[in-house]
């Protein structure tokens, strides 16, 4: 407020104020005068970068003036906010989707093609946003392009890593990580030097009575961090609503180094302080789903949490009002346990800062939070030492301790004869050390607790959180299933399909409503509208084949199949099922006459996808896929009928071209072990059909798509552990296939053997964990039907136009409606005036 311009002196203000370009040549105009002032470039140094700088300024201005109206906006109406909390946004690029979003795509191609440039090489000089690892960082980036789409009041709260996720390259078949300094160059982030949080770790907790004679604490010294703001403005698709995503940086508290020691030549002590302080927000873990317990990951989650709800309360604290409304101002929802910490802070800002009593302080927090679970894969649980809490968060450890004596206390009344149960659904498990169980304390410290697709929320309830049920009931456990948004993965990804569903539709109107897409269905039989379909495939196909060529050198056919798989490398992910499955075709091919071969139908194999680096088995399954690809695609026995291709560092915007061209894609993980999976959305509503397990929302795919239009296989999620068990007691028989594949790995047909020996004795010798073998016939039956139904191309058309048809219900669009409804209850404001 006190920096605001007195209301007499705001008429010259408003006479200046900034105003939006509109069409063609108000964007020219922008362009040109980014390019030549704030670039400081001319027309005669002006290389596609600094047009795709200028055009990035011109588009960023639009997006703050409505950010700066939103904000005005969403404060004057003062309803309910959501907080989305997630270490992970992994939002790709960002020019495309402004120019998309605002409607100004077209002004801005003709714009740049006035002054000599395409838009799409324009484009293309974006460097990826890639704060995430995959499927629930990019979740958090739909979640944001939705919630500003359909008007919530919503921000974004994560951590502005310096290092994003590494970029991948393959250099002898091997991952090799190259650091992801992507912050050079970066036009969306606004630095928020005036907007900063002190953050404090280590210390000691000192007790003492308060005036009121009441027992308080405090923590005191240690040392302190500072956390300053970026904002990023997100624009809704065809709205005025602009959101924003808050990073927190991390540097030293003084900001300088120490003066004393550089005057006394010790230069590398003077700014280690500093160092240490920006290291905290410096990289990205780059783990999937699994979690290695480091402190310095502690300290992030811990570093972020403080900050964002620092901020929170500070906003609620301006409109005055008494804490009991703090739930009906602020919906907080923790993507995943990695927020889980701020469920602690705010109890502890509440009751030692704040004055609360206990319980009042307590039914406010609980309120306040959502949970959502992503996965149920043991590895990914996350866990903390005790010891290490002790030291980092002194206070908070305490407080976790008084959250779960009550909520013990509170079990063993309502169980008084059930003493296991007190041990199964502590917070803290009583190993060596022992542990805070971070998942207990997020649904202890939620109202709802979501898992994201149907199967996956059951299995929650049936085991993993099952004592949980007993105790508060089934309903503070519901199921939102996953979806997409069909701006970046239909219209922004590829724009010939979505301008050909526009024109037979009448209108864009699917892109805010995805449910209208099942008026396609009725075109099914239209022989020039499927001709049409079939020429966009073939033009995707197209444009990968081009990728595929410049990054690999390899050409590939655009008339095979091209077969799918791309995501985070992982055994439950089973991309060695994928790759062994290829050997076996392989294998097969080799073995035929030529009168056998003019009947196989040709196929592209193509995987994408990063290893965490510290996971050799999944490095190992990168290592055989290249090994494999290097014997096939240059045996003159197979020519075109079979290639293997990886494309290294897949990322969001390769997705972008991945996506649009595949025939058909795999989503093969064990039954049971994907939470949802969202590139499965992906592809479909590109127009590609699937090859899955009965797992994640493969199942809600084939109910909605039907079962002709997916090809299904492998055992169910209620088998899986009687397999696993009759495995563990050595009844385990290779399946006769797998054992011809694994053969020939033992052949060396792929280079040394003794390289891929884990792979294969992993399921051989060890158990076969993630059931490759008991899934290996089903599999590779499915996939000669898959060749099968590809061959009568007008099925084929029709299945994926009917499929297209029917993806409605995976849009963002409802998933962040339920969530508004269900777990935040919150309003969208009202825009119009
Ligand atoms: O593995 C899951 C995916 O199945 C899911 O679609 C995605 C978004 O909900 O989240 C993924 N996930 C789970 N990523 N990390 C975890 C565990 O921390």
């Amino acid at each position: 407020v006190e920096a605001s311009i007195p209301e007499e002196l705001r008429e010259a203000w408003k006479k200046h104020s900034a105003t939006e370009f509109k069409n063609k040549d108000e964007f020219e105009r922008d362009l040109v005068r980014h390019i030549e002032t704030t670039l400081a470039r001319s027309m005669y140094n002006c290389d596609e970068l600094a047009a795709y700088s200028g055009t990035a300024l011109a588009f960023r201005d639009r997006l703050i003036i409505e950010w700066n109206k939103t904000q005005q906006r969403q404060t004057f109406k003062d309803q309910k906010r959501i907080y989305y909390l997630s270490l992970e946004f992994l939002m790709g690029r960002t020019l495309d989707n402004a120019m998309l979003n605002v409607g100004l795509k077209d002004a801005a191609r003709d714009g740049l093609s006035d002054l000599g440039f395409q838009i799409e090489d324009v484009i293309n000089q974006e460097h990826d946003a890639a704060l995430g690892n995959g499927g629930l960082g990019r979740l958090a980036a739909c979640f944001l392009d939705s919630m500003a789409t359909l008007n919530y009041p919503a921000w974004g709260y994560g951590l502005r890593y310096r290092y994003g996720i590494f970029k991948q390259e393959i250099v002898n078949g091997y991952q090799v990580e190259v650091p992801d300094y992507w912050l050079d160059n970066n036009p969306w982030e606004f630095p928020r030097h005036e907007i900063t949080v002190d953050i404090q770790f280590y210390g000691n907790v000192k007790k003492y009575q308060d005036e009121s004679g009441k027992i308080a604490h405090s923590w005191e010294d240690g040392e302190i961090v500072q956390a300053i703001a970026y904002d990023v403005p997100i624009p809704g698709y065809g709205t005025k609503t602009t959101n924003n995503l808050r990073l927190w940086s991390s540097k030293a508290s003084s900001g300088e180094f120490d003066f004393q020691k550089f005057n006394a030549g010790e230069y590398e002590s003077a700014v280690a302080d500093q160092q240490r302080a920006e290291t905290i927000s410096a990289v990205l873990y780059p783990n999937d789903n699994l979690e290695q317990g480091k402190e310095l990951r502690l300290k992030q989650q811990y570093f972020w949490c403080a900050a964002s709800l620092f901020d929170i309360i500070r906003r609620f604290k301006k409109t005055k009002r008494a804490w009991g409304e703090f739930p009906d101002q602020v919906a907080i929802q923790l993507n995943d346990t990695h927020p889980a910490l701020a469920i602690v802070e705010l109890q502890r800002i509440l009751i030692d800062k704040e004055g609360l009593e206990w319980d009042e302080a307590w039914t406010i927090v609980t309120k306040t939070f959502g949970y959502t679970n992503h996965t149920v894969l043991p590895e990914a649980l996350e866990k903390w030492s005790v010891p290490l809490m002790q030291n980092l968060l002194p206070r908070h450890l305490q407080i976790i301790y008084d959250i779960n004596m009550f909520f013990l206390q509170s079990v063993e009344k309502r169980f008084p004869n059930d003493r296991d149960i007190l041990s199964r659904v502590s917070i803290i498990e009583e190993s060596h050390p022992k542990m805070v169980r971070m998942a207990y304390l997020a649904i202890i410290g939620s109202h709802k607790v979501n898992g994201v697709a149907e199967l996956h929320s059951d299995l929650l309830k049936t085991t993993l959180f099952k004592d949980f049920v007993k105790i508060y009931g089934p309903d503070r456990f519901t199921n939102v299933t996953n979806g997409i948004t069909p701006r970046r993965w239909l219209h922004q990804a590829n724009p010939r399909l979505s301008a050909l569903i526009a024109e037979k539709l009448g209108s864009y109107d699917f892109l805010r409503d995805l449910t209208l897409l099942d008026k396609l269905e009725a075109f099914v039989d239209d022989k020039a509208f499927r001709e049409e379909w079939a020429v966009i495939k073939r033009e995707n196909k197209l444009r990968l084949a081009r990728h595929i060529k410049a990054t690999t050198g390899y050409d590939v056919n655009p008339n095979a199949l091209f077969d799918v798989q791309v995501k985070r490398i992982h055994e439950y992910k089973r991309q060695q099922l994928n790759i062994f499955g290829v050997i076996h075709r392989y294998l097969s091919i080799k073995a035929m006459s030529a009168e056998e071969k003019k009947k196989v139908v040709p196929r592209v194999s193509i995987f994408g996808g990063k290893a965490a680096p510290g996971y050799w088995m999944a490095k190992t399954i990168i290592h055989l896929i290249n090994k494999v690809a290097d014997v096939v695609n240059k045996d003159p026995d197979v020519g075109d009928l079979l290639k293997v291709i990886f494309i290294a560092d897949y990322n969001v915007s390769k997705a972008e071209i991945i996506c649009p061209a595949s025939d058909i894609s795999e989503h093969i993980s064990t039954a049971g072990t994907e939470g949802s999976g969202t590139s499965n959305m992906k592809f479909v509503l590109n127009g590609g059909l699937i090859i899955g397990t009965c797992d994640g929302a493969n199942i809600e795919i084939t109910r909605e798509i039907s079962e002709q239009n997916i090809f299904l296989f492998g055992n169910l999620a209620e088998d899986v552990e009687e397999l696993r068990h009759r495995h563990f007691y050595g009844d385990f028989k290779l399946d006769p296939h797998l054992e011809r594949v694994f053969n020939a790995i033992k052949d060396n047909m792929f280079g040394d053997k003794a390289d891929f020996s884990a792979l294969t004795s992993s399921i051989e010798d060890h158990g076969d964990y993630y059931l490759v073998s008991d899934d290996f016939n089903s599999y590779i039956t499915t996939h000669e039907m898959v060749d099968e139904a590809f061959q009568n191309k007008e099925e084929w058309l029709a299945k994926s136009i009917t499929s297209v048809a029917r993806m409605g219900f995976f849009s963002m669009d409802r998933v962040t409606n339920e969530y508004a409804d269900s777990i935040w209850n919150v309003e969208p404001l009202d825009v119009t005036d």
